[in-house]
C-alpha cells in the first residue's frame, strides 16, 4: 500500500489474502460476547451512539457489525455509521423508492449463483462467477458515501480494486470508458415492472476513473458479506462521486469507445451529469449541494470537494471546467 492510499484508508490494515479475509470472518463469528455488547450499544438513542467514543475498541482492522462507537472512523476522524443505519436507509429503486423499505423487500433476493460478464473492448473477455472474483486482493476501505440528495454516511467496505479486474481482461487501446449494468429481473425486482425508469440500471466511468485505486468493487461491509440492500453480491463504490454512480448488483462490465448511456443521465441530463463528481460549488437545479446531512447527526455539515478525496482524484480532471462537465 502506498502513502497515497494510507491517506484514505483507515484502518490501514488492508487484508492481504483471501485466507486472511475468511479467518477474520471466523473470528467475528466466535466473538459472541463482543457482539452482544455491541448490540446493546446499538440500542442507544439515535445520535448518541455515534462518535461517543465509548468502550468498544476493536482490534484495528476488525470492525464489529451492528455498531462500533469509537471503533471505526474515516481518515478525517469521522466515525463509521452503524451497521443498522447502513442497512436500513438505502436507495435501490429496483425494489422501492422508500429508503426504509428496501431492507425488507430485498430479504429473499437471490445472489447465488451469480456471474459477471466482462467484455467489450478487451483482449480477454470472461464471465466470472462471484466466487472467482474473491481471489482479487480484498481490501478494507472506510469511505464517505455522499448521495446527490444531500445526505451522507461513512461505510466500512471490503472489496477489490476494479483496476485489478480490468488489468486481467486487458482493455484494448481503443477502450475509453467502462459501462456497468445491474441485473434485469422484474420477478425479483418489483420496481422494474414500473414504466418510469429505463431498466436495467446502468452506470459508467471513464477508463482512468475506473482504474483509480479508490474505485472499489465492494463485496462486503463491516466484515460481513454484502447485505442485499447494499447491492449484493457485488457493487461499485466510487467515493468521490455522488452515490448513484455506485451501481449495485452488477452483472455486466463492458469496455467501450463511446461514453455509455447511464440511467440517471438519460432521464435527466440537466440534473445528473455523466461525471457527477461531488462538488459543493455546483448545485443541483432543485437544491444546494453546499452542505449535507450525515445520517445520525442533527446539524448539517459542509460538503467537501470530491467528497474529501481531492488530493487523490483532482488530477483526473485537470483542464476540465467542472461546472460545465458536471
Ligand atoms: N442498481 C442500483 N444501484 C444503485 C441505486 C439503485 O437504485 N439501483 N441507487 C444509487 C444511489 S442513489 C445511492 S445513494 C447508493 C446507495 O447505496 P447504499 O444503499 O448502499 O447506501 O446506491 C446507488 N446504486
Ligand atoms: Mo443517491
Amino acid at each position: 500500500m502506498d502513502n497515497k492510499l494510507k491517506h484514505v484508508a483507515v484502518p490501514s490494515s488492508e487484508i492481504t489474502s483471501e485466507s486472511a479475509y475468511f479467518s477474520r470472518r471466523d473470528w467475528l463469528k466466535t466473538m459472541g460476547i463482543a457482539s452482544a455488547a455491541t448490540l446493546l450499544a446499538a440500542c442507544a438513542p439515535r445520535g448518541t451512539g455515534i462518535g461517543s467514543g465509548t468502550t468498544v475498541s476493536p482490534t484495528p482492522g476488525i470492525p464489529i457489525p451492528d455498531s462500533a462507537p469509537g471503533g471505526v472512523s474515516d481518515e478525517l476522524g469521522d466515525p463509521a455509521n452503524r451497521f443498522e443505519e447502513i442497512t436500513n436507509y438505502n436507495n435501490y429503486y429496483e425494489f422501492t423508492t422508500d429508503k426504509e423499505g428496501v431492507a425488507r423487500l430485498s430479504e429473499g433476493f437471490q445472489t447465488s449463483p451469480w456471474s459477471v460478464e466482462v467484455g467489450g473492448l478487451v483482449h480477454n473477455p470472461k464471465t466470472y462467477a462471484v466466487e472467482d472474483l474473491l481471489r482479487f486482493e480484498q481490501k478494507e476501505r472506510v469511505y464517505r458515501l455522499r448521495c446527490v440528495e444531500a445526505w451522507s454516511m461513512v461505510i466500512p467496505w471490503q472489496g477489490f480494486e476494479l483496476g485489478d479486474l480490468l488489468q486481467e481482461v486487458e482493455p484494448m487501446s481503443s477502450a475509453e470508458y467502462v459501462a456497468f449494468t445491474t441485473l434485469y429481473d422484474p420477478g425479483q425486482y418489483p420496481g422494474q415492472s414500473g414504466p418510469f425508469y429505463p431498466w436495467p440500471y446502468t452506470e459508467g466511468l471513464r477508463l482512468d476513473e475506473a482504474y483509480h485505486r479508490l474505485t472499489l468493487v465492494a463485496t462486503g461491509l463491516y466484515g460481513q458479506p454484502l447485505p442485499n440492500q447494499n447491492g449484493a453480491p457485488l457493487r461499485l463504490v466510487v467515493p468521490w462521486k455522488y452515490g448513484f454512480k455506485s451501481i449495485k448488483a452488477i452483472v455486466k462490465i463492458e469496455l467501450t469507445e463511446q461514453r455509455p448511456e447511464t440511467l440517471w443521465n438519460t432521464i435527466a441530463p440537466g440534473e445528473y451529469g455523466f461525471y457527477s463528481n461531488v462538488n459543493p460549488g455546483v448545485d443541483h437545479p432543485r437544491w444546494s449541494q453546499a452542505s449535507e446531512r450525515r445520517i445520525g447527526e442533527l446539524n448539517r455539515r459542509a460538503t467537501l470537494m470530491f467528497n474529501g478525496y481531492s488530493e487523490e482524484v483532482a488530477s483526473l480532471y485537470t483542464g476540465m471546467d467542472l461546472s460545465v462537465d458536471y
